[in-house]
């Protein structure tokens, strides 16, 4: 009503209510506007598909980069993945009866380390206290060569204990820096740190002024029902999947074969009605350890499909993608993909030039059309 009247015929406190009223308005559209031009990208995927280390690549890359201070937080996680990665080493010889190369060095001080608790955090003092002996381990050939059949642990060594990340390897071969008193992780170092993410994190950042939104989500079974929370006014999903784990199962359960697992919780994201509309692409992750891995195992031991030659990159990554793509029932558009390796920076800023340029079009489209 005060609207349709000219101010002239407001008394002072109509005028002040009138001008707050306004100011309220102005702010309720540009926050609107805001929420409109944020652009909120969910990571999905299984357990260690990647999610959070792209998340550590989206901080580096668009300023937001870790500092000394940030580097150093990331210490009690390796010396962790370190020290329960030897645990494992530990109990898989035993079971797998692998004798020592040196048994008067080494048995004792297995021993030893295997009783550490890994319940607690462990800082510096603790690590260098057991330093020497993980040193000792790693350079006993029995050690290494049950490194060399980390595929049979899931099967054997007690179920308690967390199976061997992909990282374990990167750390033991840099392991004299890590036991220098006041180390300080490098970002490969910190790139290559294993901590699973729980319950749901949310990440702004600016990109070229558009306000981005990354959201991080755990994984792990346990972790999957909190998913839907984040559901809403999503732009768009970035489904990571782990494509060196045909040959490797799941650590919750130590049975269903990683891709199969990641491929089912694709065809649910994928054809999830909510999700229709929204770009959606696809990372197969881990390309480095992919390319390794071709070498020498073949993926027809696991999945007898496959017809082509195993040990071509270029084959093994396409029968995956098809694995992935063959989920989707709308065959109307093509599936956008990228192969990734996370804990490349050079390969993360590359591939998400191209994402974003993609998702902001995509973006512009839908909201001409609102
Ligand atoms: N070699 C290699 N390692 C990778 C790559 N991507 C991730 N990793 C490592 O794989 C492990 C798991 O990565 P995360 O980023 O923690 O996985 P996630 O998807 O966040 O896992 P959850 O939080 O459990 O859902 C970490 O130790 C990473 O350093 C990759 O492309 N190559
Ligand atoms: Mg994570």
């Amino acid at each position: 009503m005060a609207s349709l009247l000219g101010s002239c015929c407001l008394s002072d406190h109509e005028k002040v209510q009138r001008s707050k009223s306004r100011k309220i308005d102005r702010m309720l559209a540009r926050d609107k506007m805001t929420f409109r031009r944020t652009v909120k990208l969910l990571l999905l995927g299984a357990g260690e598909s990647g999610k959070s280390t792209f998340l550590k690549q989206m901080r580096i890359i668009h300023g937001h980069d870790f500092d000394e201070d940030s580097l150093r937080e990331f210490k009690p996680t390796i010396y962790m993945n370190i020290l329960k990665g030897m645990k494992v080493l530990i109990d898989a010889r035993n079971k797998l009866v692998i004798p020592w190369e040196h048994p008067e060095k080494t048995q004792e001080i297995a021993a030893r380390v295997f009783a550490v608790d890994c319940s607690q955090s462990i800082d510096e003092a603790a690590f260098l206290y057991y330093f020497e002996s993980i040193e000792l381990l790693w350079q006993d050939r029995a050690i290494k060569i049950t490194f060399d059949r980390r595929r049979e642990f899931q099967l054997i060594v007690d179920k308690k204990m967390e199976l061997p990340g992909d990282s374990l390897k990167y750390f033991l071969d840099n392991l004299s820096k890590i036991g220098h008193k006041n180390y300080i992780p490098t970002k490969l170092d910190m790139l290559h740190a294993r901590k699973a993410t729980k319950g749901i994190v949310e990440h702004p950042m600016k990109i070229n002024g558009v306000p981005f939104l990354f959201v991080d989500v755990g994984g792990q079974r346990s972790q999957r029902p909190k998913w839907f929370k984040c559901f809403d006014d999503v732009t768009s999903i970035l489904f990571l999947a782990s494509s060196s784990e045909f040959d490797q199962m799941l650590q919750e359960d130590r049975k269903t074969n990683r891709i199969i697992e990641s491929c089912d919780i694709f065809e649910t994201i994928v054809n999830y009605p909510l999700f229709m509309n929204i770009a959606f692409i696809l990372f197969l992750n881990k390309t480095d350890l992919l390319e390794e891995k071709v070498k020498h195992v073949s993926i027809k031991d696991y999945f007898p499909s496959f017809n082509k030659d195993p040990h071509s990159l270029l084959h093994v990554q396409e029968f995956i993608l098809n694995m992935f793509d063959s989920k989707r029932r709308n065959r109307n558009s093509l599936l956008y993909h990228h192969f990734t390796t996370a804990i490349d920076t050079e390969n993360i800023r590359f591939v998400f030039e191209s994402v974003k340029s993609k998702i902001l079009q995509d973006n512009l489209r839908s909201l001409m059309l609102q």
